[in-house]
């Protein structure tokens, strides 16, 4: 496939347009001409926000055009389109990514420049869209931006949370929320679509009638009916003309007045409704891997599928397409079970709204369907009790019980009267109460389930899913995660981008895979001290971050341990901190002691209500403090938390870290996806054998790894045994001097109390086996600290880890999905200008 030419290449700046202009002179005058017509304001009064927004409507003007003619070609050609349905998008700032998918990030580095201003002060200027939690949401942003990057016709559909992840603050080492007013000044990368409002119905109930054939149908008549307002972003490939969809619902009342109550005299149950109505996107639940079972979310699951799938069939009505082909038009990815009500809902719509039958609506939903598992905790899985979805979904309820009615005849068909089976498969759990199991809904309504790593896709098929692979073992898949190059190299990593560009030519931000080509320079002095330097620049900027916003003071020459990741028991942040306590005692002991100079770097969030994950923060805060004041360690050991980790924040991380931590229990953390970013900037990772680690594993080379710890068969077993951690802490003398010394205040003013939870938790269950993994995992460390001092050794291990990386670009996971489950093929866009060949 030929690359399309961008428009506007030629900056001859006569011609250019001030619109798509990309000249520098272009740009400056364009972004003036925002300025003060879209922030009304001249240079002299513009704040560095008025600033950030005149570039951003700069940058936009320069996507409409491909936006415009990306959906004008997808309309025109009726092209096979996917639909990413995911609760969450964890996007990030827009800016910086828009500059480099357009290819204009030094143009307009420049023009910023003549105008004294500085363009790293205005991308700092851009609040995130945080409508994400962690690795689920992300992995949806890198898979938005390499299907416009492969030229695939794609609609994102989600939802535009008012308040998305709260921010984090640190106070006496705690954590405080806050909530996170992204919209407060406003949202350049996004155009309100009022005219595809869409209507939602909730509660009530079902009454039969019959159609104009004299068949029975069902009607549904809601308790209440809520707008979907669509709000959409353009995604732009890169160096493409493509730009895809992200579109957003915001719920909003039918009527700003209930004009019954209104008449009543009642204004303020009027404006009620509508007070009520926009409560279901005010905000995103902050949990991750532990569902809440609240009324609320299940609305907002059911709504932003709703609107989305209403959303479809409009789009197939205005392209006069039967609904007979809705699964050729569509294919509909379910991220997680969060929109697998979607199995429901369009089952409802065909049958109800559109008068088809259940065999043809079954077929189509069956075949438009996919559903990808991200997690195999159990807490994570979600079922709503019968209660509540009748109460909410009366009409999706029956239509569950049809096709489990239906599901189960098969089941009997093949296996034979297997209760026990049947109970296990079954849509409806009769265990403990009632509940939908939503995970049941979509495997039963989706021709292909996939999980997110090897290691993953496995366990699902022996464990959490065993029953549904062994009844149809042909829809179950594999596709490893990936990210994005573009947004976790060029744009985080600037110089070493440039660095591996001047030695390979910059066709490895398309293709990942062609990195591997600096292999050759993995040994050569001249490469190995550029590598260097450049880590070491990294590390200089995100040591000043770290004094910056903690008043911590760290030596860019020291070993950077970075783990930065949500706070969850299962990725073991406390194992880490088991290891600075340990290397703390190893210093005191020995005042003199040669070690490796080492700074701890952690970030991460904790879901509000994860009591433990919070205590962890403290616990993490506490040791540093104690840590980084003590003149006998000085240079040698620091520990630093980060507060309010997200995309923007991560940014400079990944490109710093010498050691990348994804230490999780094995069989607990299903890919990961910051092990990739890590690695491909150059980190070595110290791992356990979970999720992706496996995989970057074998890419990178074991000698280019440092493993440790329980496999997932040893914690099966070891549990199945009798797991007996306080056993490892007695006999441990290391591990039980740290324990002790957090139990007994040492970390905490002489606070007894504080820790005792955790510690009690480690030293009677440890759920996660700390205890089984503590040592192999500090000799481990040792080695990393022994090799740390080959900086030769080093400096080749770690140009082999970028080098290798390049089946983790999600260019290759979107690949797959295309063509194992998506069927679907790139679309390139011409834009009008190169087509009648005039621009
Ligand atoms: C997660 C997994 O925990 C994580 O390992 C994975 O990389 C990510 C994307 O597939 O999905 N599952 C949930 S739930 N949250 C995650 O981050």
């Amino acid at each position: 496939i030929q690359e399309p030419q961008l428009q506007g290449q030629d900056t001859g700046m006569q011609c250019e347009d001030d619109r798509t202009g990309i000249g520098v002179e272009t740009l400056k005058r364009a972004f003036l001409d925002n300025l003060f017509y879209v922030q009304g304001k001249f240079p002299a009064l513009a704040t560095k926000h008025d600033y950030y927004m005149a570039l951003a409507y700069t940058v936009r003007d320069r996507l409409l055009q491909r936006w415009v003619n990306t959906a004008a070609i997808y309309t025109q050609q009726g092209s096979r389109t996917v639909a990413y349905l995911s609760a969450e998008f964890l996007m990030g700032p827009h800016l910086g990514n828009n500059l480099i998918n357009l290819g204009i990030y030094n143009q307009v580095q420049q023009a910023m420049t003549e105008l004294k201003l500085d363009l790293k002060e205005l991308l700092a200027k851009e609040e995130e869209p945080g409508l994400g939690n962690g690795g689920l949401g992300r992995l949806a942003a890198c898979y938005l931006d390499s299907l416009a990057s492969l030229e695939i016709p794609t609609l994102g559909y989600g939802i535009r949370y008012e308040f998305g992840i709260f921010d984090q603050l640190i106070r006496n080492g705690w954590q405080v929320e806050k909530t996170d007013k992204w919209l407060r000044y406003g949202n350049p990368w996004e155009i309100a679509r009022p005219e595809w409002a869409v209507s939602v119905k909730f509660g009530g109930r079902t009454e039969a009638h019959k159609n104009a054939q004299g068949r029975y149908r069902v009607r549904w008549i809601p308790h209440k009916v809520v707008l979907g307002i669509p709000y959409d972003t353009p995604i732009l490939g890169y160096k493409v003309n493509t730009a895809n969809t992200l579109r957003l619902w915001k719920a909003e009342a039918p009527e700003s007045f209930d004009f019954e109550a209104f008449n009543r005299g009642n204004y303020y149950g009027a404006v009620d409704q509508k007070v009520t109505s926009e409560n279901l996107t005010k905000v995103l639940y902050p949990n991750d891997e532990t569902y809440e079972g609240k009324q609320l979310r299940l609305e907002q699951q059911y709504f932003f599928v709703s609107c989305a799938l209403q959303d479809m069939l409009r789009i197939m009505l205005r392209q006069k397409l039967p609904l007979e082909q809705f699964h050729e038009k569509f294919a509909v990815q379910l991220n997680d079970t969060h929109p697998a009500i979607a199995v429901a809902e369009l089952m409802r719509l065909l049958l109800d709204e559109h008068d088809m039958d259940w065999e043809p609506a079954w077929e189509i939903t069956q075949k438009t369907f996919g559903y990808t598992n991200h997690t195999l905790l159990p807490e994570a899985l979600e079922k709503w009790s019968l209660k509540l979805f009748s109460s909410l979904l009366p009409r999706h309820l029956e239509i569950i019980y049809e096709i489990n009615w239906r599901f189960l005849e098969q089941v009997r068909h093949k296996f034979g009267t297997d209760e026990g089976r049947i109970g296990r498969l079954s849509l409806i759990d009769e265990n403990d109460g009632k509940f939908v199991r939503m995970a049941h809904l979509a495997c039963v309504g989706s021709h292909k389930i996939n999980g997110v790593a090897a290691l993953h896709s496995e366990l699902l098929q022996k464990t959490t899913l065993l029953d549904f692979y062994e009844f149809f073992p042909e829809k179950f898949t594999n596709i490893t995660n990936g990210v994005t190059p573009r947004r976790w190299i060029v744009l985080s990593n600037p110089k070493l981008t440039n660095l591996i560009t001047s030695c390979i030519g910059d066709n490895w931000i398309k293709h990942l895979e062609d990195v591997q080509r600096i292999e050759t320079y993995a040994e050569d002095p001249g490469f190995q001290q550029e590598w260097q330097q450049i880590k070491r620049e990294n590390k200089v900027n995100v040591a000043e971050i770290l004094l910056d916003r903690t008043g911590v003071k760290v030596d860019p020459d020291s070993l950077f341990d970075i783990q930065v990741k949500r706070i969850h028991q299962y990725k073991r942040q406390h194992l880490n901190i088991l290891h600075a306590i340990t290397l703390y005692n190893q210093i005191k002991q020995n005042p003199n002691l040669d070690i490796t100079p080492r700074t701890l770097i952690f970030a991460g969030k904790a879901a509000p209500g994860y009591y433990i994950a919070k205590l962890i923060i403290k616990l993490i805060n506490s040791v540093a403090e104690v840590v980084n004041k003590d003149p006998d360690i000085g240079d040698r050991l620091k520990v630093v938390f980060l507060p309010d980790y997200n995309v923007k924040n991560s940014q400079p991380i990944y490109p710093a870290a010498d050691l990348s931590e994804q230490i999780s229990t094995a069989g607990k953390e299903a890919s990961g996806t910051g092990n990739m970013k890590f690695a491909m900037n150059g980190a070595l990772t110290i791992g356990t054998l979970d999720g992706t680690n496996i995989e970057i594993r074998n890419a990178v080379g074991a000698e280019n790894f440092f493993l440790f710890g329980l496999t997932t068969e040893d914690v099966g077993a070891l549990r199945l045994t009798g797991y007996r951690p306080r056993e490892y802490y007695k006999e441990n003398p290391q591990l039980k001097q740290a324990i002790d010394q957090i139990a007994s205040g040492y970390f905490s003013h002489g606070d007894r109390s504080l820790f005792k939870p955790l510690v009690d938790l480690l030293l009677d269950k440890d759920p996660f086996m700390l205890m089984a993994d503590y040592q192999p995992y500090i000799d481990c460390q040792q080695q990393v600290s022994q090799t740390y001092r080959d900086r030769d050794r080093w400096l080749q291990m770690s140009i082999l880890n970028t080098a290798r990386m390049g089946k983790f670009s999600s260019d290759r996971a979107i690949r797959e999905y295309c063509q194992q489950i998506w069927k679907v093929q790139p679309v390139p866009v011409q834009l009008a200008a190169e087509k009648t060949g005039d621009g």
